[in-house]
C-alpha cells in the first residue's frame, strides 16, 4: 500500500466508523456505505480516488491475518463498502449483525490491552465501551499489547487484562466475533478482569 493509500484507510476509518456525514453521505444499518456515493464524497474533499485504491486498501490492510478480511469489506459485487467493527456509540442506527458465539466458538480466554494510566478506573468500573459499540478484545496476547501501545505515553506502559470467557459467560456477558477476527462485548465488569 502506497503513502496516499495509507491516507485514504486513515480517512475510511472516520467515513465508516466515525463520521460519514463529513463527505455528505450515509450508512446504512449494517454500515455499509455506496462505492460510488463515498468516491464522490471524499473527491469533494480534494482526495480523488479510484476503485483499484479502495481494492488495495481494503485487500491490503495490516489487519487483515489469518485468513481473515481486514479493517474493510466490499459487498459481493464491489457497490458498496463498510468497516467490519469499530463503530462509534453516535451512528446510533447502524447496527451490524454480529452472531453471539456459543461457548464452544470462544477461546478460553481474551485480552484487552490497554495503558496504565486507565488501570486504577478499569478496575474499579470494568471495561466498557468508551466512544464505540462495544468492547474490543483479542483472542492474541500480541495483538492485545499492539492495541494497548497505541495509547504509550511517557512514563506509562501498556497493561494487559486477561478474561476467562468460561466465568464471563457464566456471569451473563455475550461474546461476539467480527468478521475481521475481533472479538466483541457490550462490557467486562471489574471482577471478571485479571
Ligand atoms: C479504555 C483499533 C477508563 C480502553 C485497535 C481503551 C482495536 C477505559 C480506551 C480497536 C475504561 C477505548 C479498539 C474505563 C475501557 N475507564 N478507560 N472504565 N474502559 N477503557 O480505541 O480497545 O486500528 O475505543 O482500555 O487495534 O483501544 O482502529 O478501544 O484504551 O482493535 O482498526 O478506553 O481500535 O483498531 O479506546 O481499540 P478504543 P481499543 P483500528
Amino acid at each position: 500500500m502506497n503513502k496516499s493509500q495509507e491516507h485514504i484507510s486513515k480517512f475510511l476509518s472516520k467515513i465508516l466508523r466515525h463520521d460519514p456525514s463529513i463527505i455528505g453521505i450515509t450508512l446504512d444499518s449494517q454500515g455499509w456505505a455506496d462505492v460510488t456515493e463515498l468516491m464522490i464524497g471524499m473527491q469533494k474533499q480534494g482526495k480523488f480516488v479510484e476503485l483499484s485504491d479502495l481494492e488495495i486498501v481494503v485487500s491490503q490492510d495490516s489487519k487483515a491475518k489469518n485468513g481473515n478480511p481486514g479493517r474493510y469489506s466490499f459487498n459481493d459485487d464491489k457497490t458498496k463498502i463498510r468497516a467490519n467493527q469499530g463503530h462509534n456509540k453516535k451512528l446510533k442506527h447502524v447496527k451490524l449483525d454480529y452472531t453471539p458465539l456459543s461457548s464452544r466458538e470462544v477461546p478460553n480466554w481474551l485480552y484487552h490491552g490497554t495503558n496504565s494510566r486507565f488501570v486504577e478506573a478499569i478496575k474499579k468500573e470494568g471495561l466498557v465501551k468508551m466512544n464505540r459499540q462495544h468492547v474490543h478484545l483479542s483472542d492474541e496476547i500480541e495483538t492485545a499489547n499492539e492495541v494497548g501501545d497505541r495509547r504509550l505515553k511517557q512514563d506509562t506502559e501498556t497493561h494487559i487484562f486477561k478474561i476467562s470467557t468460561i466465568e464471563a459467560m457464566n456471569d451473563g456477558v455475550v461474546f461476539y466475533k467480527s468478521k475481521n477476527g475481533v472479538y466483541l462485548a457490550d462490557a467486562i465488569p471489574a471482577w471478571l478482569l485479571r
